[in-house]
């Protein structure tokens, strides 16, 4: 006999606008605020499925979200427990428009607000719905350490975010002289002691020689990894930087879908594969990419996305962290809990953050 059929009755998005604390810069991106499509699913048994996708500065929002509006027909009227049929439909209808970009990013967040009503509607965190494996995650501070900040900056900084719970965070680097980078990583790793995990994300700064010669001036800082040390398409180049340093490669952040994540695999680029949830296709497509990584015996660490990748990193065993970014924490009602390094996995169902609405109304574009 059939079970009861949930539905997707309504399909409602609202476009915020979060400002940072304080402007930002990588070798790559400048960053004073996050412009967010935020997708809710309401069903026909009262529950309702969240999810969001951003850009940069809020640049194109609007473009995101006519994207996303384009594929809502694939949604309403559905079961939202048919997300693997949901995820089918999108991805075959995007053929014309191409399986990258903004219409990857439309297909995560119906796909990821589906899994957060199937969880809601069991009663279950996705990480046991999913098949759990820890009940709390390994974290780095992420929000911080930019290449924008002073040295002196980076090392109060460096010292709260360990009186703040944590025992690892990323450094932005790809200063112009390589001089600066070192000092840099040196002071840090005076301030944080031998005990503290330090990596470092040089965002695609140099060319491969370049990240080989920096690698190995940073190799007495014991460094937990070296992440996009050159332009991510280059995947000979990171796999000759990844022979020539004895510091774990990480990279992945900037590809789509489980066949980027094959290409990077199967170029031996990384020792650490970094899937970002909008760029992958959501839940359903980061779960494969994860089980692709553990093809290779490569372990997974999820990129920004904090509070929606908590799931991936406790139910996957090579999902060995979650990148801790606080940017999108203003939209959300529960806080995360840092512990010692670790991430509290929440007992509450589906994904377990919901939408704050009246930070909604505060943050909302007209
Ligand atoms: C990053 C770059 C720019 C904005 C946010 C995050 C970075 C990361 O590459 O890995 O967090
Ligand atoms: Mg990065």
């Amino acid at each position: 006999m059939r079970g009861p059929v949930t539905k997707i009755t309504k399909f409602k998005t609202t476009l915020v606008k979060v400002p940072l604390t304080k402007p930002i810069a990588t070798a790559r991106h400048n960053v004073n605020s996050v412009g967010c499509v935020l997708l809710e699913l309401e069903t026909d048994q009262g529950l309702s499925g969240e999810s969001y996708v951003f850009t940069l500065n809020g640049v194109r929002l609007k473009a995101l979200h006519e994207m996303i509006l384009g594929f809502s027909h694939q949604a309403i009227d559905r079961d939202p427990h048919f997300v693997a049929e949901i995820w089918q439909n999108i991805y075959n209808e995007m053929n014309a428009i191409g399986h990258q970009g903004f219409s990857i990013a439309a297909l995560s967040a119906i796909d990821t607000a589906c899994w957060d009503v199937i969880g809601k509607a069991a009663g279950q965190p996705l990480h046991k719905v999913f098949g759990a494996c820890r009940d709390k995650v390994k974290t780095y501070a992420s929000g911080g350490l930019w290449l924008s900040q002073s040295i002196e900056q980076c090392r109060l900084e460096a010292q709260q975010f360990i009186d703040a719970g944590f025992r690892s965070m990323k450094i932005r680097l790809g200063s112009k002289r390589m001089e600066d980078d070192i000092t840099r990583v040196r002071a840090i790793r005076e301030v944080a002691g031998p005990d503290i995990e330090l990596l470092v994300d040089a965002n695609q700064a140099f060319t491969p020689k370049q990240a080989i010669r920096l690698g190995r001036r940073l190799e007495e800082f014991d460094l937990g990894w070296f992440e996009e040390p050159a332009p991510y398409q280059n995947l000979r180049g990171h796999a000759q930087v990844r022979r020539a340093l004895d510091i774990p490669i990480a990279s992945g952040e900037t590809e789509y879908t489980r066949y980027g994540m094959r290409r990077i695999l199967e170029a031996d680029a990384v020792d650490v594969l970094m899937p970002d949830l909008q760029r992958i296709g959501g839940l359903s497509e980061f779960r494969r990419a994860v089980a692709l990584a553990a093809c290779h015996d490569v372990p997974v660490s999820t990129h920004m996305f904090t509070e929606q990748s908590i799931s991936i990193a406790a139910s996957e065993p090579n999902c060995v962290s979650v990148e801790h970014m606080p940017w999108f924490c203003p939209l959300f009602n529960e806080p995360m809990e840092i512990t010692e390094g670790y991430l509290c996995v929440p007992e509450r169902p589906g994904i377990g953050f919901t939408f704050d609405q009246s930070a909604i109304t505060h943050f909302k574009l007209s």
